[in-house]
């Protein structure tokens, strides 16, 4: 029973892709599930809940009556992802290692959510997420997004810069690194218990060096498509760093913690020679397993179609970043 709903996760479409799962090989990991003898119990019954956490299309922006459209970020020229594409394909390993996690994810808590600023601040303060959607002005900005497995999308978030929560903290002047720390409960994040669990460095942890904070694309995202963020793509707040592979976007964020030196990181950890800190989109440096050259969109209307291109250097922010990095 158990073992017949598992490979579920792992049908097409996410067959299209080299996942980071590769790095925990199938078979070794199917032999660790059998080897440890996981029952029904470690499958989220949350599996049966039959939606996938989006709101119906007629609640598009009510919730936002003073949402700003930014204009520079309005057309990512490239067509915008159908919703029921990109809710329905997710890395949030935290719910599983495949690509079919929305059902799973909906067991992630949301209710009274708090997020702790923390470390090298003048203000350290705990919001929670109405102090958020209230504090800083929400807009919407369209954004090209490109997993590190080389599949891209195109994504209308809505959300704030990270800079101007940044002003509110107010850095110390020691202050030369972020790190972002996502929810974590081991009896709710059940994805876990399928991978080798003593080598995974949970909870997961991102990170990134104050400038990029700072930098007007660095976006904490609270929701997309003109409505709350679903709970697969990381609710009710999440990190989105368009110009880095989307590893760095932590999901469901709890803790954001300044600090001196570069923060260790979750796939960095893992796998440092796979996942670097920096993970800037790069076309001309392969992942060590597979070429970066070309990107897979997602979809073309309603259906997974895979339409390859060329993948271009900080994933087309070039005049925005570049000088972060001379
Ligand atoms: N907490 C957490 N955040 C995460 C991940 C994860 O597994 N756990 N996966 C990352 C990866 S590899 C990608 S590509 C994006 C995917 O975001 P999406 O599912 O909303 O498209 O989330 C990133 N943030
Ligand atoms: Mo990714």
């Amino acid at each position: 029973m158990t073992l017949i709903r598992i490979p579920q996760s792992w049908q097409i479409p996410e067959a299209e892709v080299t996942p980071e799962e590769v790095f925990y090989n199938r078979r070794r990991f199917m032999k660790n599930l059998i080897g440890a003898g996981l029952g029904m119990t470690a499958l989220p019954l949350a599996g049966c809940d039959t939606t996938t956490g989006v709101p119906p299309a007629a609640s598009k922006y009510s919730q936002y009556p003073n949402l700003i459209h930014n204009p520079r970020f309005a057309d990512a020229k490239r067509p915008i992802t159908d919703q029921s594409l990109s809710s329905r394909f997710n890395n949030f390993y935290e719910f599983g290692t495949g690509k079919g996690i929305w059902k799973a994810a909906q067991a992630l808590p949301t209710d009274n959510w708090k997020v702790e600023v923390t470390g090298l601040v003048n203000n350290p303060r705990t919001y929670d997420l109405d102090d958020l959607n209230q504090r800083f002005p929400l807009e919407e900005r369209v954004y090209r997004f490109r997993c590190v497995e080389a599949w891209a999308m195109v994504v209308p978030w809505v959300g704030f810069p990270m800079k101007l929560l940044v002003k509110d903290a107010e850095p110390t002047s020691k202050a030369k690194f972020v790190r972002l720390t996502s929810y974590y409960n081991e009896k709710i994040s059940l994805g876990p218990k399928w991978l080798p669990f003593s080598t995974v460095p949970w909870p997961y942890t991102e990170g990134m060096r104050l400038d990029e904070m700072t930098n007007d694309l660095a976006f904490f995202a609270t929701g997309i498509y003109g409505h709350s963020l679903p709970k697969q793509h990381g609710a009710p707040i999440r990190a989105v760093i368009p110009w880095k592979y989307g590893f760095k976007g932590a999901k469901s964020i709890v803790k954001i913690e300044f600090v001196e030196e570069q923060p260790s990181t979750f796939w960095n950890a893992i796998a440092p020679n796979e996942y670097g800190f920096e993970a800037n989109v790069d076309p001309n440096v392969p992942h060590p397993r597979w070429s970066q050259a070309t990107e897979k969109i997602m979809g073309k209307g309603a259906s997974f179609t895979w339409e390859k291109q060329p993948t271009i250097i900080y994933n087309g922010y070039g005049e925005y970043v570049a000088s972060l990095y001379s």
